[in-house]
């Protein structure tokens, strides 16, 4: 056995939390935030068997976007001590996913 570990942007959450359980894919969603751009997205854990990886990774493809993002960068100060900002932007999605293999399952 197998577990999905994906990061999904929140707002591709809907889209892929459908499918996933239209093709019968059971999971658990947590909230989680990004150490980069501390912003809040999605984490799925998805336990499945061995052959079904490729699927659910297929889904997650399909389901999730790439998305531009724009952090403020610090790029000096006024004479009055104002902070002054650029913007950078930062593409973000669609899915980062590992797989790992699960040692033991059991449901008591
Ligand atoms: P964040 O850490 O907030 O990263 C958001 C986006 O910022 C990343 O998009 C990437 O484009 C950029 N980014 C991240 N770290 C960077 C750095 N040190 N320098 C320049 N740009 C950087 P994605 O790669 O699509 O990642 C989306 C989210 O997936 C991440 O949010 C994080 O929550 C998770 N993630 C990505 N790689 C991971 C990893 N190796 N381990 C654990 N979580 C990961």
């Amino acid at each position: 056995m197998k577990l999905v570990v994906a990061n999904i942007q929140d707002q591709d959450l809907e889209t892929a939390g459908n499918a996933l359980t239209d093709r019968g894919f059971r999971f658990t969603r947590i909230g989680s935030t990004g150490g980069f751009l501390r912003q809040g997205n999605t984490t799925l854990l998805v336990g499945v068997e061995a052959d079904q990886v490729s699927a659910v990774v297929e889904i997650l493809r399909t389901a999730s976007k790439r998305r531009q993002r724009y952090i403020p960068l610090a790029t000096g100060t006024t004479p009055n001590g104002m902070t002054l900002y650029n913007y950078i932007e930062v593409e973000v999605g669609g899915a980062t996913i590992f797989v790992i293999d699960v040692d033991h399952f059991e449901q008591v």
